[in-house]
């Protein structure tokens, strides 16, 4: 019936953004294939226990044999860009030295399918791939994979620069420093805890080095795709706070703070290796816009005695005990497949805060990923999540954010890390048996918004 449809989306601005995600590892495939080395997630995924089903990322969605098709998609969906990563593993497949000319001819092709549909490709040089002689030699933890990282960047500008003008250096180094290296849940599955912190510092020595060189290459729009949410104190206490503002300092600030202001947050400079004014120089390297992927926020609180002897679960990830925080559920609210709560506006507090802290030193924002697991080719909750989402980014812009542009995750359902093929964030169904692509709801509707809202092709 009629009267339970939604409102009209409020408009957007005329030259909006309107893009999808994916990721190289997630829809790629053919993991051995035109010369491609291993990634840290194939080794990773042959350990038995580490994902879910023992699923890996050799098959996945075929993308690499399927693209043409799924540029097809995108140009019915109508959107102006997308977002996808280039797999170092397929580019330099030891991870440093020789660069492998038909891995290269991949993301040819793509980009000129994507431009032959009036689509802007994004790509992103690293979504959590690290190249698996790399990792074996000790991965992010080690100074010199910034540059390796570097190098890799300056060979595929200068295939790609002539027709690419927007990058992205990485995608998440939060995510990859805490569950890939503090928690054990990602590749490389170390459990390093507080020990894992140079990961972090070395990834955004990375980025700092990458946009050099894509600077030097003639890219003239350059960003980086940082996970960020808001963080809740369980209570007003001063302990809950205390607790939660930690939490913050390191999901938050650790990320966005050299990059936009050459500093680390205090209190940070204790775990990371030696000295690092120099590296805060190049780290700070201006960009042209700054990406968040927003999924949602975390309510933190002290850690309360029974926490701090055992080990918990918290949305599947282990924590162990001792740790100076503790997440807490956020009730009453809707709940993803994931499990993760649905709340749209911390989406418009999150972006008003980073202005808020960061005022001139800001530059103009993008939402590189924002999306939600569900199941079902009819997936009426995706719709809902998104369209609160838009209107919560309406809300933001009202109030004098400066965003950009809004990337859903994902454009296909797709391997989701740890979880194999179990959420699916797909715009796109995809059935892991016959790899037949199925627009879901989301998709018409989708197609409707970008459609009625309106972008320019840049
Ligand atoms: C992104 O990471 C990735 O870039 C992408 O590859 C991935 O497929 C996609 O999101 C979906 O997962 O506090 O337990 O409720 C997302 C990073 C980290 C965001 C965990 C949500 C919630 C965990 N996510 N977080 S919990």
């Amino acid at each position: 019936p009629s009267s339970d449809r939604p409102s009209p989306l409020p408009r957007f601005p005329r030259d909006f953004l309107w893009g999808v995600s994916t990721s190289a590892a997630q829809i790629e495939g053919a993991v051995d294939e035109d010369g491609r080395g291993p990634s840290a997630w194939d080794a990773f995924a042959a350990e038995a226990g580490r994902i879910k089903d023992g699923a890996t990322p050799r098959v996945t969605t075929d993308h690499y044999h399927r693209y043409r098709e799924d540029v097809a998609l995108l140009k019915e969906l109508g959107v102006g860009a997308y977002r996808f990563s280039v797999a170092w593993p397929r580019v330099v497949p030891e991870g440093r030295g020789a660069v492998n000319g038909a891995g290269l001819d991949f993301y040819d092709r793509l980009v000129d399918a994507l431009l032959e549909a009036g689509i802007a490709p994004v790509p992103t040089l690293f979504h959590w791939d690290t190249p698996q002689p790399l990792e074996a030699a000790g991965g992010w933890l080690v100074r010199e994979t910034a540059a390796h990282f570097a190098a890799y960047a300056d060979a595929v500008a200068a295939r790609l620069g002539d027709r690419v003008p927007h990058w992205i250096t990485l995608n998440e180094p939060a995510e990859l420093t805490l569950l890939g290296y503090g928690l054990g849940q990602h590749a490389p599955g170390r459990h390093l805890l507080f020990d894992a912190l140079p990961a972090a510092h070395h990834q955004l020595l990375g980025h700092g080095l990458a946009v050099q060189a894509l600077r030097a290459r003639g890219a003239t729009s350059i960003g980086i795709a940082n996970s960020h949410g808001p963080t809740w104190p369980a209570s007003n206490s001063p302990a809950d706070t205390e607790a939660a503002d930690f939490y913050d300092l390191l999901l938050n600030r650790l990320f966005a703070e050299p990059i936009l202001l050459g500093r680390y947050p205090e209190g940070i400079a204790a775990l990371l290796p030696g000295p690092v004014a120099d590296d805060l120089k190049t780290i700070s390297e201006p960009l042209d816009w700054y990406g968040i992927n927003y999924y949602q926020p975390t309510r933190i609180g002290a850690p309360e005695a029974d926490d701090s002897a055992t080990a918990s679960d918290f949305s599947g990830i282990r924590l162990p005990a001792g740790l100076p925080f503790a997440p807490r559920e956020i009730e009453g609210r809707p709940r993803t497949g994931f499990g993760w709560p649905v709340v749209p506006e911390a989406l418009t507090e999150l972006l008003l805060t980073f202005h808020q802290r960061y005022g001139t030193a800001l530059p103009p924002l993008m939402i590189t990923e924002n999306g939600c697991a569900y199941d079902g080719i009819d997936d009426p909750e995706r719709i809902a999540f998104l369209d609160a989402h838009l209107r919560a980014l309406r809300t933001a812009l009202d109030a004098g954010a400066d965003v950009r542009g809004y990337f859903v995750w994902s454009l296909l359902d797709n391997f989701e890390w740890a979880e194999g093929f179990h959420q699916r964030f797909g715009l796109v169904h995809v059935d892991y048996t016959t790899l037949r692509r199925t627009p879901k709801a989301s998709f018409h509707w989708f197609r409707d918004v970008v459609a009625a809202l309106g972008w320019l092709p840049t």
